[in-house]
């Protein structure tokens, strides 16, 4: 399937960077088209791609997928490379469970309370609401407490065999951990924080940003 794959996104979207991740780690070559979801005329536009008028849209040739987590197993089934997917159930099964564990209960705090907060909206020249950070924070450590347990287990979070969990956490890990408060957060819990020594250094993750001279 040599048809052409582009990824639209907007260039602060945590979810078009766990999509990046994926597609990297998979080996796939993609172009990115910058679409801004919160500005009113892009998003009129966006709708055609996808009804609820968020990023990241796969396309791939005149397939078009949304859902970062369909999208990320669309690109391990669909293209030869390195399988993100665990063959032994379990792990599999836990490595489903961290993507929904960190849609469902992680991106709000760590990406919008902590993260857009303490990290994004200074640089915006907007004021940091403390308060909100500070619930993020009590729920990411819930979150990540969670995870951790998981990565105990040593199925999935190894940092060893790359898997849809790690792009999504790792694409994750990223933002967080650019507020101080969550790098130290992560640092408290001893899996995590080895597993995210390993996956941080992996081109996938340091390549996100050069050439995005906007990004945080
Ligand atoms: N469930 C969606 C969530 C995607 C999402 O929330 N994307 C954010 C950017 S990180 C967005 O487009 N926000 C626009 C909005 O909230 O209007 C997925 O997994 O792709």
């Amino acid at each position: 399937m040599n048809d052409p794959v582009t990824l639209f996104g907007f260039r602060h979207s945590v979810y078009q960077r766990v999509a990046r991740v994926a597609l990297k780690e998979k080996g796939v070559l993609f172009t990115v088209e910058e679409i801004d979801p919160f500005d009113v005329i892009e998003a009129e536009r966006l709708r055609d791609l996808h009804p609820f008028g968020r990023v990241p849209v796969l396309r791939h040739g005149s397939f078009v997928l949304y859902e970062t987590s369909a999208i990320t197993r669309y690109v391990d089934a669909a293209f030869i490379g390195p399988s993100l997917v665990p063959d032994d159930p379990r792990a599999a099964a836990q490595m489903a469970q961290v993507i929904a564990i960190l849609d469902s209960y992680g991106y709000w705090p760590m990406i919008r309370q902590v993260f857009s907060r303490r990290v994004f909206a200074p640089h915006e020249e907007s004021t940091c609401n403390e308060t909100e950070v500070a619930e993020g924070l009590e729920s990411s450590l819930r979150v990540l407490s969670a995870l951790e347990a998981i990565a105990a287990e040593r199925r999935v979070l190894t940092g060893d065999a790359v898997s849809l969990a790690d792009c999504h956490l790792g694409g994750m890990m990223d933002y967080f951990t650019r507020a101080p408060e969550g790098a130290d957060l992560t640092q408290g819990l001893p899996c995590l924080d080895a597993w995210w020594q390993k996956v941080r250094v992996r081109p996938s993750i340091t390549g996100l940003d050069p050439g995005d001279d906007t990004a945080l």
